[in-house]
């Protein structure tokens, strides 16, 4: 077997270095260009005091201009600029669900789109009091659909899925008004809050931001990932491969980018076809390779093993091997910048979505119910597009490791099962990992998630953590380009635990993982959330007292704001590698470093330098270790 060695930060900038060379020979424009022209970046900003919410400003914030022309101070515009960057991320997941949910009300059988996982169906139904008692699996998942989609707009009560919390977490957020209602209304309250003349003060602003954030993971993000596992299947461990090696010179490469899988899963279902195949072949080339990027790319290796060429920073990397014929997106973390480059190749961008319109793409409108027929036009158009392809401006870098992935939460308690053997009572719980963390064999988890981002070396905080944190017997569970990251560099391969402590190596060996698990895309932080819960039960303690934290080193959407609002007010600690435009108020950073603990139980922490950052983490699990020792 060939050695095992992980792929530095340093040879994946190399080969960047590379393709960014072919695209200067064409004419190419990159994020790197574009970051030289943007820096230094308006202190306003970056602070967080710059209002433009009525045409009375824009207001800015200096010592001597310390309020805005409607008398707002520094901590009211940095409140309701976090609450409303808390509000986009809570409306893109929650809508990517919603979409989801259209698309369970579509299935039938022999269609485009079935019931893959009935059981998980059933599971729902049950929760949500839906009769299954003799009754065709597709008028159950059509009704457990419409509810899910009145989620949305229902005229009273919480979310349904916040009766999967711990009883303590649901009378915490009763008590505190920040129990998640109808996700609709919280993002509308947010933008009604943050109107001209309305709320001024920090802490109603950010208690707004966890309930917000809490419609998201407990409410949209939770429907996208368990309608998505009802239709496409829970992900199970498998096998696959990650970085721009998996994109193959004599295939048809397309690349899958965006977030919604109702559009990947189609097109992997009919690229497999041997019709298609066919098809590829008549043009020249040796087949079709599907890999993806972001999101989507999670969504499907999860389910398929489809390989992942590459996370955010690295989407226009795949263009610019020259060899990619299609790179077809649905939504969200979309450069723009896609188009203007696929011209200076042969690529054909492809946009699917009314939600996500770009300049120079072809626009193909995809329906669930036009499936088929979307997807098949646009493999063809793909295959169609090998011929064109520019030999002397094809380079795809030979760099790829093998990745283990598939860890939903039902495939964690599989390979547990798979070690407490015929200790019945241990089944089906998280029994064995709780005696590993009592133990100390395993000192915790981090939750390590969201993008990357041109503020931080990209990927590298990811991955440099990570190599600390498993050194020292914290296990990891990823999702979303941290993921991605992750397995670019080889840190999913099972053989990385090696690069483990002793407590973590046994655990890897015994329950056969890598030392880092695979949740999936960003929506998943769902089944992390499931995960803690049911962790804190069969723990016997509460949510926040659990050695677990989250952490997001290189984050940059609306989205991942809104995470770490619901992972905090789930109890679970954050940390940050990037401020989420807070800097200007001591006021609010007071509250979302301080005193929200005693709202949730948790709080937020904040540092740029690897080595701190790290060194944080491992002292607040230490932290709490020692505070549950004590309960004990
Ligand atoms: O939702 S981690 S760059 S791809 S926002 Fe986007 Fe960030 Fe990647 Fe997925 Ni999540
Ligand atoms: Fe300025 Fe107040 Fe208007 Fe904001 S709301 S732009 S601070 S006047």
């Amino acid at each position: 077997m060939e050695e095992f060695k992980l792929t530095t930060i340093e040879e994946f900038e190399a080969e960047t270095n590379k393709l960014l060379e072919t695209g200067k020979k064409v004419g190419a424009d990159s994020w790197q260009q574009r970051v030289v022209n943007q820096t230094p970046h308006c202190k306003f900003g970056e602070n967080g005091v710059c209002c433009r919410i009525c045409s009375m400003g824009p207001c800015r914030i200096t010592p001597k201009a310390p309020r805005g022309i409607c008398g707002c101070d520094a901590a009211g515009i940095v409140a309701r600029n976090f609450l409303r960057f808390t509000a986009g991320g809570t409306a893109t997941h929650s809508d990517h669900g919603r979409e989801i949910a259209y698309t369970l009300m579509e299935t039938e059988a022999g269609g485009s789109y079935e019931v893959k996982d009935p059981e998980k169906l059933l599971v729902i139904a049950k929760e949500w009091g839906v009769e299954t008692e003799g009754r065709d699996i597709y008028d159950v998942a059509h009704e457990v659909a419409e509810l899910g989609v009145m989620e949305y707009g229902k005229i009273k009560g919480f979310q349904r899925w916040i009766k999967r919390a711990t009883p303590e977490r649901q009378a915490t957020w009763e008590k505190e008004g920040i129990a998640p209602r109808a996700i609709d209304r919280e993002v509308v309250t947010a933008m009604h809050m943050t109107h001209m003349g309305n709320s001024s003060m920090p802490e109603p602003l950010i208690r707004q931001a966890l309930r917000c954030g809490l419609s998201d993971g407990w409410g949209g993000s939770m429907m996208g990932t368990e309608f998505s596992d009802v239709m496409f299947g829970t992900p199970h461990e498998m096998k696959t491969e990650a970085n721009l090696g998996v994109m193959k010179e004599d295939m048809v490469n397309i690349v899958v980018h965006g977030h919604d899988p109702s559009l990947s899963e189609m097109i992997v279902k009919y690229a497999e076809t041997p019709e298609m195949v066919a098809y590829a072949k008549e043009q020249g080339a040796n087949g079709i390779q599907i890999s993806g990027v972001c999101c989507t790319s999670n969504e499907v290796t999860m389910r398929h093993g489809i390989p992942m060429a590459g996370n955010f920073l690295a989407q226009e990397n795949v263009v610019l091997t020259g060899a990619c014929e299609l790179i077809v997106v649905d939504v969200q973390c979309i450069f723009p910048a896609l188009g203007p480059l696929s011209k200076c190749f042969h690529t054909k961008f492809v946009t699917t979505s009314n939600i996500c319109r770009q300049p120079d793409s072809e626009f193909i409108h995809f329906e669930p119910a036009k499936a088929k027929d979307n997807a098949i036009k646009i493999i063809k158009m793909a295959c169609e597009n090998f011929k064109n392809r520019k030999k002397e401006n094809v380079y795809i870098p030979q760099m790829k490791q093998e990745a283990w992935v598939g860890y939903s939460c039902e495939e964690i308690i599989h390979k547990l099962d798979g070690v407490t053997n015929s200790n019945v009572d241990e089944m089906g719980t998280y029994k064995p990992l709780v005696e590993c963390v009592n133990s100390g064999v395993l000192r915790g988890a981090v939750a390590m998630v969201g993008c990357n981002n041109p503020k931080q070396r990209a990927d590298f905080m990811h991955v440099e953590l990570m190599k600390k944190l498993i050194a020292n017997d914290i296990i990891l569970v990823l999702s979303g380009c941290s993921a991605q990251a992750a397995a670019k560099a080889g840190l999913m391969d099972k053989r990385a635990k090696d690069l483990c402590g002793q407590g973590l190596k046994r655990v890897c060996e015994l329950v056969d993982i890598p030392p880092v698990l695979h949740m999936g895309s960003c929506v998943d932080i769902s089944r992390m959330m499931r995960l803690v819960c049911d962790l804190a039960r069969d723990m016997g303690c509460e949510t926040y007292e659990l050695p677990v934290v989250g952490c997001a080193p290189e984050w940059m959407s609306e989205k991942a704001v809104s995470i770490g609002n619901y992972v905090i007010g789930t109890g679970i600690d954050t940390f940050l590698g990037i401020n989420p435009y807070t800097a200007g108020s001591e006021e609010v950073e007071g509250i979302l470093k301080g005193s929200v603990e005693n709202i949730v139980g948790a709080k937020y922490f904040e540092e740029h330098d690897l080595d701190k950052l790290a060194q944080m983490m491992i002292d607040r699990i230490e932290e709490k270790r020692a505070k549950l020792a004590s309960c004990n």
